[in-house]
């Protein structure tokens, strides 16, 4: 390529790395404010997919601070909650973002920092920029899980680095790739997969705001991308836009997506009918692979080789797995155990949960919480250990962080939030209520009240108002029959979807 390298394209711009480097400098001596090193100080930060939000990530980092990156989709209170659980020091937010960030902030008792400010307010330049050394913290993603609130996991520059290392190394990544990133960036799959390895080899970063189906489709078309990645419900989108165009511009979009060296699909179950599919479509055979925030990727499918339907391949570089049984003992090829990893990429810790970091643990392991069977050397998803973890659109969500917010609801007595197969989504969040006496209560209604206060994924798609919600005889609600309230008509799971939701994945004993 000749010219300056262009890191970022966004919104018809080009940025260089020269601009990169130029403007994380100026963001990490405005959040320094004439100290030397920001000392692990938490940074939250709201920008959507562009080159404010690298600008931002990357001047944290080089000030010494910890990123935490903020979503674009959460409502206040969700906002508020990691602003507050990661004690974080400044807020720095993107105009858009300015109205309600600001008043957080400032009940909060937080600088405040609009993104603008901290690009073109001159700050004088430290001498010298912080040395950080690996072990040093660098982000705080917050993560749903088996706890009621969600957990921040700490990552250090030495597990970023590996991890990043090991995408680059398996798929392969150069500087000539140009990847179109249509992922949020406050996951690990936008983070490290897209930005973080595209960034790491200088290619170039194409980002849409937001993922839009159509906009891809176009992209694909100038047969200028060459790497892609996506949850499943973004592949299924694609395929529906496909169908419904007109046959010049399929032509034109598959003969582009052709051109695309590698397409990937994670973070779900991709279903095998839209492997299928998208095979017909684009000539590609998706490469699945398994990952999660606490270590990133751990298992893939190869990138030369055969890539087998259903299987999420083998372990990645730098990271071991086993399977165990409930005791922790290493089950054999062919029976069903929990995934445990070990290695440089896994996370250091959850943010100042001493306890939840030391249970999540076994041996030197962690415990991923997701089950699996090994056959012949490659590895099967099979669901998860816990009811009540749901994958919806490739997003993590607890039924119990839910069931928390709906229960404050004040028609509601008593709920409990299960996940149900849906092929669009993967699962689709269903809630089940005992009403107070008297009270009534629409899906809708639940809705609109529940948008002001969860992210929009976490929002119930279905309800069904009960008189008693099913229990056991010591009063524990029976999440497997509530799931089962929920019919055919709230059920859209088409005939070869692979099912990973909606029960209690059965592991050895
Ligand atoms: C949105 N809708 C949903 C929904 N999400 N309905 C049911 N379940 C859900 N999960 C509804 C909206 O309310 C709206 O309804 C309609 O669908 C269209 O909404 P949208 O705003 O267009 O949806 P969109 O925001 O485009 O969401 C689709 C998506 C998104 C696929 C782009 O889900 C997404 O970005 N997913 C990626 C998640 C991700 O990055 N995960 C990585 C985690 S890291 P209405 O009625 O209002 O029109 C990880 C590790 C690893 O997992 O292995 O990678
Ligand atoms: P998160 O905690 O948001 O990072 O989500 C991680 C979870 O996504 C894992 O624990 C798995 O349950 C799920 N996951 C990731 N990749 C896949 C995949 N290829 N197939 C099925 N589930 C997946």
């Amino acid at each position: 390529m000749n010219g300056p390298r262009v890191a970022i394209v966004c919104g018809g711009r080009r940025h260089t790395y020269d601009d990169l480097d130029g403007s994380s400098r100026q963001v990490a001596a405005a959040l320094l404010a004439g100290e030397n090193d920001l000392r692990e100080a938490r940074i939250a930060f709201l920008a959507p997919p562009g080159f404010e939000y690298a600008a931002v990530q990357r001047g944290i980092w080089r000030a010494g601070g910890v990123a935490v990156p903020l979503a674009t989709s959460h409502p206040p209170p969700e906002l508020e909650y990691v602003i507050r659980d990661s004690a974080a020091s400044v807020v720095v937010a993107d105009p858009a973002s300015t109205g309600p960030l600001a008043p957080i902030a400032r009940a909060a008792g937080v600088r405040f920092a609009p993104v603008e400010g901290l690009l073109t307010v001159p700050a004088a330049p430290p001498d010298e920029l912080p040395h950080l050394g690996p072990s040093r913290r660098a982000m705080i993603v917050y993560t749903s899980g088996t706890t009621a609130r969600p957990k921040g996991v700490v990552s250090t520059h030495a597990n970023i680095g590996a991890q990043v290392a090991s995408l680059v190394e398996i798929w392969e990544w150069t500087p000539e790739d140009r990847l179109l990133l249509a992922l949020p960036l406050h996951h690990l799959h936008g983070i490290i997969n897209g930005l973080g390895s595209a960034l790491a080899v200088r290619a170039t970063c194409e980002m849409l705001p937001a993922f839009d189906a159509l906009t891809v489709w176009d992209r694909f078309g100038s047969g200028e991308i060459t790497v892609f990645t996506g949850v499943p419900a973004m592949y299924q989108r694609l395929i529906a836009a496909w169908e419904a165009a007109p046959p010049a511009a399929r032509r034109a979009w598959s003969d582009g997506a052709r051109r695309v060296r590698l397409m990937m699909s994670g973070s779900a179950a991709l279903p095998l009918q839209t492997l299928a599919r998208w095979r017909e479509i684009t000539g590609h055979t998706l490469l699945e692979r398994y990952g999660m925030t606490e270590m990133c990727m751990a298992l893939s499918n190869p990138l030369h080789g055969e890539r087998r339907p259903g299987f999420v391949g083998t372990p990645v570089p730098g990271i071991e797995v086993r399977l165990v049984d409930e005791n922790g003992r290493v089950v054999s090829d062919g029976t069903p155990g929990e995934i445990e990893v070990r290695g440089q990429a896994v996370f250091l810790e959850y943010w100042q949960r001493p306890a939840d970091t030391h249970a999540a643990f076994r041996d030197g392991w962690f415990r991923t919480g997701d089950v699996a069977v090994r056959e012949h050397g490659a590895y099967r998803l099979l669901g998860r250990t816990s009811v009540d973890i749901i994958k919806t659109g490739g997003f993590k969500v607890s039924a119990l962080e839910i069931e928390e917010v709906v229960r404050t609801h004040p028609a509601i007595a008593e709920c409990a939030i299960v996940g149900i197969a849906d092929e669009q989504w993967g699962e689709r969040v269903a809630v089940a209520v005992e009403l107070q006496s008297a009270a009534a209560l629409s899906l809708p209604e639940l809705q609109d009240w529940a948008k002001a206060r969860l992210a929009p994924y976490k929002v119930p798609r279905a309800l069904r108002v009960v008189e008693a919600l099913p229990r056991n005889a010591v009063g524990k609600i029976l999440k497997p029959d509530v799931a089962s309230l929920f019919g055919a008509s709230d059920n859209a799971s088409g005939p070869e979807r692979r099912d990973l939701g909606g029960g209690k994945a059965q592991i050895a004993q």
